[in-house]
């Protein structure tokens, strides 16, 4: 990525990491984001009507709300830096574009990108120009249904989606793509939970979690997998401290001691912040990366040694194939299973304890499970434990996979899948009289691919970053390049408006902040949290700009332009999302008298089979499974690395150069390494190093510096998305096709 390296003298300041989270440092680092950004008044009436009843779903992340809300607002001090990102009151406008060439744009970082303010108007960049030039909206979506029409088969085209998009514009696109004729709706899942929605429903038949929050209250044993909720989900902190409250035992495995799962101070509660916090962990498993398996299977052999804490009436009426995992455990030995982790035995022991004694565990996990090559191997084996427990579909216990946008999961239940089941493609052909296309259509991964190899001319992305988000950035700069016609729907300007097609057209939208009106009405849209609730947010704030509109109308415009009104009115849809929305309760199982429930209180919840006990998988139990402990790197390469978050960025977006619970203030191009593993190389505190490996072709990233830090030795970490370019394209989950970008094998080289 085209970031300055200084390789002269560091800018780079590391401290001890804190030894305590949140508390009121984070108050007062998000009053700052936030009055840089707006003006006090504006900032008081965003954060009050932050995730309140009737209020703003944050667009942070996907934790669910508490049914008692907090009257300071429930609100952490990220979510305060998304929103202030999204309600900036500077413009990229007509006179910014004018000001940049494309090329001169592409040179800048992400986070200067991220600083430029909100877009303004419809720009476009024609063939040959060197800039962005203003465009009109009618124009624009002319010249995209004109594109798409003249295409000579649909699957050209492919429409990415980011999961921030609300449901209604959501099941929109998906509606207008199938009747165009493809599948090709790659999405942000893709590169995230996908592993999860593929392990779940082939062994428990629903791809989504099965806890509430409420179960979090009679948890006995919580189980954190691969999630750093400190920066990623704080809301998080909150339930996990009132199940500590309760009794629970919390048992963290990763590979980082993450200082938010170790203290905790609550910034909602007065006494959080004078007190000396709550500890978060009972027990920290500082696992290698990608050892996850190799514990499972040795928490399962030692829950096995008498079978005393198994459920055994649940294992015979609820589920099958215990018997073949048992035989496969059997052949291996638990002090080498235990020695790949890196653990100590007594630690491992004391652990199975605990799961043996206690018979209401929750599992929850993030990236750190489903970004390897055996993603699902390592969800799949969470489910084993929780099954030989009996620990799914009962109060207290359960999966807790942690999604990541705050609407992803709904996106996918609105359809934005490029692998619909025949169930789905039914009901739509049902309720709108089409033939919906069933071949699957390309992920990400394969969108990538085609649009290398020529095969698509047309790229357009409902929200997102996907350039620097995605694997192999060359590869996938060089990729968006070859359309003929890419199309940006976006709220902010991003480094993926950059890497042009042909021609390319960037058009702004409303955000969850602004509000939505349409005909002169204020309009609501809906979203799914991550536990599988559905609520109403309504932004407050009047758009940064006249020109800008909103995702339903502009897809349905889109659609419009393409296919015309004759069978789907698509414009007088978006006049009240209400109609949408009458539309979603007919075509989607679940979703019967929709406006009605919706205006109801809190929204509702859905179905979810799992949580009842009930398995909707092919034999209507719950399947066991036999998984393979993770592959090693390939020769020639000495280090683990997986690529993770600061605590000042959302994905592609950085809000700034520090990561304070890591104690890394000033820059982000750095590497966290091992202190035995720095003597072996050679390597001193601040010496700059390439990183670099060779998956058939040579990739290597420059200028990185290095951090002694308390991780497993034969482990790196980087920052996402600066390391992306070190991520083979192919090198993805088996069966979920999810990058596996937290574990590539790297060399390190200093210079
Ligand atoms: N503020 C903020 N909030 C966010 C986001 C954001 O960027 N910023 N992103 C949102 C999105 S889209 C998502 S998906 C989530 C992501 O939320 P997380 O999954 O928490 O994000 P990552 O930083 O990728 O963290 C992965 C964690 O897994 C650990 N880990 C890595 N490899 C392994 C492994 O092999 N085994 C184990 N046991 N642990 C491992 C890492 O040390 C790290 O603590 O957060 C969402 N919320
Ligand atoms: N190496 C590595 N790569 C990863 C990951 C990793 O851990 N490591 N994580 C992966 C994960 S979990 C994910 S989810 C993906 C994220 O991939 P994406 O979802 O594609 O990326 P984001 O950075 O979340 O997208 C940010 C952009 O969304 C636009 N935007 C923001 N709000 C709105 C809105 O309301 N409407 C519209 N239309 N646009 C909006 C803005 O223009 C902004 O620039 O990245 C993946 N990539
Ligand atoms: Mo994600």
């Amino acid at each position: 990525m085209s970031d300055h390296h200084h390789h002269h003298h560091s800018h780079i300041r590391v401290e001890n990491p804190p030894k305590v989270s949140v508390g009121p440092k984070s108050v007062t680092n998000a009053c700052k984001m936030i009055l840089k950004a707006m003006p006090p008044w504006k900032a008081f009436k965003l954060l009050q009507k932050l995730n309140q009843k009737k209020g703003i779903d944050c667009p942070g992340c996907a934790w669910p709300d508490p049914e008692k809300r907090s009257k300071l607002g429930e609100f952490c001090e990220n979510g305060v830096k998304a929103i202030a990102e999204e309600a900036q009151h500077k413009l990229a406008d007509a006179a910014f574009f004018k000001h940049y060439t494309i090329d001169s744009l592409r040179k800048k970082s992400d986070y200067w990108l991220g600083q430029q303010g909100r877009l303004a108007q419809p720009m476009i960049k024609r063939p040959d120009n060197a800039r962005y030039q203003p465009i009109e909206w009618d124009d624009a979506f002319q010249l995209i249904g004109q594109h798409l029409k003249g295409l000579d088969h649909p699957d050209r085209a492919v429409f990415y989606t980011s999961g921030r998009t609300s449901n209604e514009a959501a099941f929109l696109y998906q509606l207008f793509v199938r009747k165009l004729g493809t599948n090709n709706l790659p999405d942000c899942s893709n590169m995230c939970h996908e592993s999860s929605g593929v392990a779940l429903t082939e062994t428990v038949g629903i791809g989504k979690g099965s806890v509430t929050l409420e179960d979090f209250e009679h948890a006995e044993v919580i189980l954190i997998f691969g999630q750093n909720p400190g920066t990623n989900h704080p809301r998080m902190l909150n339930s996990l401290e009132k199940a500590k409250k309760k009794g629970a035992k919390i048992i963290v495995i990763n590979p980082l001691k993450e200082v938010a799962l170790l203290k905790f101070k609550n910034p909602q509660k007065i006494i959080g912040w004078t007190g000396s916090g709550t500890d978060i962990a009972d027990l920290y498993l500082q696992i290698k990366i990608n050892q996850d398996v190799a514990l499972l299977k040795a928490w399962m052999k030692l829950l096995l040694e008498d079978e005393d804490g198994l459920d055994q009436v649940f294992i015979q009426e609820k589920t099958r194939d215990i018997e073949a995992l048992k035989a496969d455990l059997s052949s291996y030995s638990i002090d080498e299973l235990i020695a790949q982790t890196g653990l100590a035995k007594e630690d491992v022991i004391e652990s199975a304890e605990w799961l043996k004694s206690k018979s209401k565990i929750i599992a929850c996990w993030a990236m750190g499970l489903t970004q390897h090559v055996n993603a699902v191997d390592n969800i799949r084996e969470i489910v084993n434990l929780l099954l030989m427990k009996g620990s799914i579909g009962k109060p207290g216990a359960g999966t807790c996979p942690v999604r990541g946008h705050s609407n992803v999961q709904g996106d996918r239940t609105m359809g934005i899948w490029e692998r619909p089941t025949k169930a789905w493609t039914d009901k739509l052909k049902e309720t709108f009289n089409f033939t919906p296309p069933e071949t699957p259509g390309y992920n990400v991964v394969e969108s990538i691919e085609a649009m290398n190899k020529g095969k698509v001319s047309f790229f357009m992305a409902l929200g997102g970053n996907l350039l620097p988000a995605a694997p192999d950035t060359l590869l996938t700069e060089q990729a968006l390049k070859k359309c003929e016609l890419t199309v940006h729907l976006s709220t902010k300007l991003n480094r993926t408006h950059l890497a042009t097609g042909s021609t390319s057209l960037i058009l702004p939208c409303l955000g969850r902040t602004d509000k939505h009106i349409q005909s002169g009405k204020e309009q609501m849209v809906t979203v799914e949290n991550s536990m599988g609730m559905v609520h109403s947010s309504i932004g407050v704030l009047t758009p940064p700009s006249q020109a800008l509109k909103s995702e339903p109308e502009i897809v349905a415009s889109i659609a419009s332009a393409t296919l015309g009104d004759k069978d789907i009115n698509w414009s007088s849809l978006v006049e009240d999302y209400d109609n949408i929305r009458d539309l979603i309760a007919k075509a989607i199982v679940g979703f019967e008298d929709y406006n009605a429930r919706l205006r109801k209180d809190n929204g509702f919840e859905l179905p979810n089979g799992a949580r009842i006990g009930e398995f909707n998988t092919s034999s209507k139990k719950a399947h066991f499974t036999i998984n393979k402990l993770a592959e090693s790197i390939p020769e020639g390469h000495v280090y683990t690395m997986m690529t993770i978050r600061s605590h000042d960025q959302f994905n592609t977006t950085i809000y700034g150069n520090d990561d304070r619970y890591r104690g890394v203030f000033g820059g982000r191009n750095v590497v966290f390494m091992n202190e035995g593993d720095m003597k072996k190389e050679g390597l001193s505190k601040a010496d700059t190093v390439e990183l670099f490996n060779n998956y058939g072709i040579e990739r290597r990233i420059v200028g990185f510096e290095v951090i002694p830090y308390d991780i497993p030795s034969g482990c790196l970490a980087t920052y996402f998305p600066e390391a992306n370019p070190l991520v083979p394209l192919h090198l993805f989950a088996r069966k979920s096709h999810t990058p596996a970008s937290k574990s590539v094998g790297v060399n390190v080289k200093k210079v």
